[in-house]
């Protein structure tokens, strides 16, 4: 009754921001995503009569009190689907700063749920743990699906799920994490979204989001790098223009992030074809072809305030492993 899963962070092209119920962690709109081979979790989950409570450790790292409740709602939610009532240890690591973005919380909720169900040797389809995953947190149901994931806003949880839209081999994107501060962000996102119906901005988003879902599904079939980007950076922006235009404001960017957008422009310009994304953090994806990231890289050891970079191409999607934590 033990098993390990290893599950991606995933970068967001067009976001998820919003909730249509918060306890369902349904969102206001479809998100389309990229799993990232260089960003993910590992959880270990046991299930064990000799329990007497619930254990949930972080290597490397400590859970806040409200952290390690939400892993056991987790928990609870996998017994009582597979019909268990016995208590669970959990290990979980992760390869990337906790709360540099969202991508912790999506891909620790993705191999929880892998770990979790097949621990206690539960079958489900991979649509069914993505709204498992998704119970948890929104986006980590982007993290089980392989490759280029689309999720669906759905009507009710049981049509608000994810699927692979492309497998990782159908394009060779990069996503070239650049990490500027690499502390908690102050402001969750689960709390972020809270507000989100104060944006005077919300509205037309949510109007825009169906036509750039459809164009930028479309960029991807043809492998249209330029139009992909510009979709992708458009709705980016978009999304801070809600985030900064929501009372209270959230303002995610710092000196650096705002340095690295302004000379993303200035290398476009220049032939460079790369494009930015940023999550609810002030790090910075810097979204480019397989091609093209030598370049990148290259132009980017010229830019103050960069902590850490971290390489990605599109990964397979939360998977169980062999190899376990404990
Ligand atoms: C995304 N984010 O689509 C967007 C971009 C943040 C900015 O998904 O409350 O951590 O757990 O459902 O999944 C962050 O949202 O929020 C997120 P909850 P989650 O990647």
């Amino acid at each position: 009754m033990k098993a390990t899963a290893k599950a991606p962070a995933n970068i967001a092209f067009i976001k998820y921001w919003g909730k249509a119920d918060e306890s369902l962690r349904t969102p206001l709109n479809d998100s389309l995503s990229m799993n990232l081979t260089g960003a993910y979790t590992i959880t270990t989950v046991a299930f064990d009569p000799s329990y007497a409570k619930d254990q949930v450790e972080l290597l490397d790292g400590e859970f806040s009190d409200a952290e390690t409740a939400r892993v056991i709602r987790g928990l609870n939610r996998i017994r009582q689907k597979a019909g268990s009532e016995l208590y669970a240890r959990v290990v979980t690591k992760n390869t990337f700063p906790k709360g540099a973005g969202s991508a912790a919380s999506a891909s620790g909720f993705a191999a929880l749920t892998v770990s979790g169900f097949a621990a206690l040797e539960k079958s489900l389809s991979e649509k069914e743990l993505t709204i498992f995953a998704r119970l948890g947190s929104g986006s980590a149901c982007r993290s089980i699906p392989d490759g280029f994931v689309v999720w669906e806003k759905g009507d009710s949880s049981e049509t608000s799920f994810a699927w692979s839209l492309y497998p990782p081999t159908h394009w060779d994107i990069r996503d070239i994490l650049v990490i500027v501060d690499s502390r908690m962000k102050k402001v969750s996102t689960t709390e972020g979204m809270e507000t989100v119906a104060t944006s005077p901005y919300l509205a037309q988003r949510l109007s825009a989001i169906p036509g750039r879902m459809q164009e930028i599904t479309q960029t991807m079939r043809e492998r249209n790098f330029v139009r992909f980007g510009e979709i992708m950076e458009e709705d980016c922006l978009d999304m801070h223009r809600v985030m900064q235009t929501q009372v209270p404001p959230l303002m995610y960017w710092n000196t650096a992030t705002r340095t690295i957008m302004d000379t993303v422009v200035g290398w476009r310009n220049a032939g460079l074809p790369v494009y930015f994304t940023i999550d609810a953090g002030p790090n910075v994806h810097l979204i480019c072809e397989g091609k093209d990231e030598a370049r990148v890289l290259d132009a980017l050891k010229n830019i103050r305030g960069v902590e850490e970079i971290i390489l990605n191409k599109s990964s397979k999607g939360a998977r169980i492993i062999s190899e376990h934590l404990f």
